[in-house]
């Protein structure tokens, strides 16, 4: 029986069956854990845009210094097993705010930048986690980069951060700029609630912590439970220029640091007292021991070593593309100072908010993640389905972990790299094109991916490959058929057929 077979059979049942069922906490009730609080507790996502897995002091950059974010790991547990939904910025947000693989969601690449008009969205018929949790009595935010449509203007008529519950939004499509500099200093592109905001002085950071701060001050209803989405544009590319950054912590990285590198970890190391900034905040608002604060990063870096100790890099599935530095506080299940090996992933987030909320997940679709709570805890799941990745653009195009081992695969064919963007004539590669040159690693002894194990480890790798082939089969059946008509009048039309 296939996962959708079986999610027909579960809808027969009773409401909370098809939850624990679907959604693979069947195997979580034997590690029960009852959440005691009488207060639903808030939750807080840090997103940060292509940070490297060996980008911060907690995770063994030899340079970066992020002492608010080594704090924050001190508190908390650091996840080294943790993963991206997607090698990508677009597919990876779908995932952690449906719980679902991004394919499903018809979200196989990134989404073009401003005013281009192209077609590719978070369709409505998706339930994301801020609709669930405004459902279930809690107060949703927005901050930052949103990059699952090309405009944030209501009037280009695609949906906005406040279609997909966010009662409150401020943040931009995908890069925060200013037109006349083209660049991340001074943004005039931020839009709050489908309204144009004017120039917002500074870095993109300390502008989306400063509106976030705010909105837990002045702007909510303090008697409500909240969920703040905070979604940093930093260290993506282009990285800013020293003169834009702050002096003193530019004074951080002397010569013979490269300017270049230097600025690089100036913008992490300001990112990291942005983001110490607002915690300190949660403490001051007496948020800390109910809020749930998970910081992540969409996607691995681009920048060579940020990788380390890593294979690939950003829009890869090796792990260099999907694995990013995790760390979670929450007072009462995370013990401070320590370290969890176990794989969690984007996917995993939204059964998890549930959870917290005591809400379900959507019972009539296949949700790919689990509630990682009894991980949480110290303790240990059994997941219905592997995870899995899959991103049609660049190889390895796929991958599925299972335990301590990772299979990745390649598409038997490529899509010409001079086709950089989502085109409306790769959805035939997309549905058409198998998989092939499977590879076998075990990434608790071989981190870097360096020994196929494929040939030696027989019986695992045709078991492995068949779950990863039916996934692959089931993800890209479910997935929305973006057609040439959805790019009728966009500048996007007349591509590549
Ligand atoms: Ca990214």
């Amino acid at each position: 029986m296939n996962r959708r077979q079986f999610l027909k059979q579960c809808s027969a049942f009773t409401g909370t069956l098809i939850l624990s069922s679907c959604t693979g906490s069947l195997t979580s009730k034997k590690k029960t854990i009852k959440l005691t609080a009488k207060k639903k507790p808030n939750i807080i996502v840090l997103l940060t845009d292509d940070l490297g897995y060996s980008d911060l002091g907690c995770f063994n950059s030899e340079y970066i210094k992020t002492p608010n974010l080594d704090k924050l790991a001190a508190q908390g547990t650091k996840f080294t097993s943790c993963y991206a939904g997607a090698p990508l910025c677009s597919p990876s947000r779908a995932a952690l705010l449906t719980g679902r693989n991004p394919a499903r969601c018809g979200l196989y690449s990134y989404i073009p930048s401003t005013t281009t008009g192209h077609p590719m969205h978070l369709k409505t018929n998706e339930t994301t986690i801020a609709s669930i949790l405004k459902k279930a009595g809690y107060q949703t935010a927005h901050f930052g980069k949103w990059h699952l449509n090309s405009s944030m203007n209501p009037k280009d008529g695609q949906p906005q951060p406040n279609d997909h519950g966010f009662d409150y939004s401020y943040g931009v499509d995908n890069y925060s700029r200013n037109s006349s500099t083209h660049k991340m200093l001074d943004p005039d592109n931020i839009w709050q609630n489908g309204s144009p905001v004017e120039k917002v002085s500074g870095l993109p950071a300390d502008i989306y912590v400063n509106n976030a701060i705010d909105w837990l001050e002045n702007k909510r209803d303090k008697n409500k439970p909240f969920f703040q989405y905070i979604c940093f544009n930093e260290p993506h590319n282009p990285i800013l220029e020293a003169k834009d950054l702050p002096q003193d912590i530019m004074k951080m990285y002397p010569p013979p640091i490269p300017e270049k590198d230097a600025c690089y970890f100036a913008t992490i190391t300001n990112l990291d007292r942005q983001i110490g900034r607002f915690l300190k905040k949660l403490d001051e608002l007496h948020l800390k021991e109910n809020t749930f604060v998970v910081f992540l990063s969409d996607n691995g870096p681009l920048r060579d070593y940020s990788q380390n100790p890593l294979r690939g890099f950003k829009s890869q599935c090796y792990e260099g593309g999907i694995r990013t530095p995790g760390i979670i506080r929450f007072p009462g299940y995370t013990k401070p100072d320590t370290k969890n090996d176990e794989p969690i992933s984007f996917v995993d987030l939204a059964p998890t908010f549930c959870k917290l909320a005591g809400t379900k997940m959507p019972a009539d679709r296949v949700i790919d993640g689990t509630n990682i709570l009894p991980i949480i805890k110290g303790g240990k799941i059994i997941r219905d389905a592997p995870l899995f990745w899959y991103f049609y653009k660049i190889s390895p195009q796929a991958a599925l972990r299972e335990g301590d081992w990772i299979m990745i695969a390649k598409l038997k064919t490529e899509i010409p790299k001079s086709e950089h963007a989502f085109f409306s004539s790769h959805m035939k590669y997309i549905k058409k094109t198998p998989l092939v040159n499977f590879e076998l690693y075990n990434v608790k002894n071989d981190i870097g991916q360096k020994h196929n194990l494929a040939k030696i480890e027989t019986k695992r790798f045709e078991k492995m490959k068949k779950k990863m082939l039916e996934l692959h089969k089931e993800v890209i059946a479910e997935g929305y058929t973006w057609a040439d008509s959805d790019f009728k009048n966009t500048q996007w039309d007349n591509r590549p057929k």
